[in-house]
């Protein structure tokens, strides 16, 4: 499970822009969205996290990697730096 924060992502127009973004670096790719924390999961079995997120980019969105277990911990924590993994 590859996990992204993507704050700029605001309504079901992104939501369906990120999803097809992520399909074009894989196209079997399985994506979840979650719009009101701006939460995109996804399970790709070819595409690694660096491919995804520079197609969330490129589709023009700033896609800040999270590590889904432990992001919600370091959240209310208040230290996650998103780049410590
Ligand atoms: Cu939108």
């Amino acid at each position: 499970m590859i996990a992204f924060q993507v704050n700029d992502m605001t309504c079901g127009h992104c939501v369906s822009t990120i999803t097809n973004a992520v399909r074009s670096a894989d196209g079997e790719a399985k994506v979840q969205i979650d719009l009101s924390t701006h939460r995109v999961q996804i399970e790709s079995e070819t595409a690694n996290a660096q491919e995804l997120a520079e197609a969330i980019k490129q589709a023009g969105y700033t896609p800040e990697p999270v590590q889904a277990a432990l992001s919600d911990k370091l959240a209310k924590a208040g230290n996650c730096c998103g780049c410590c993994h």
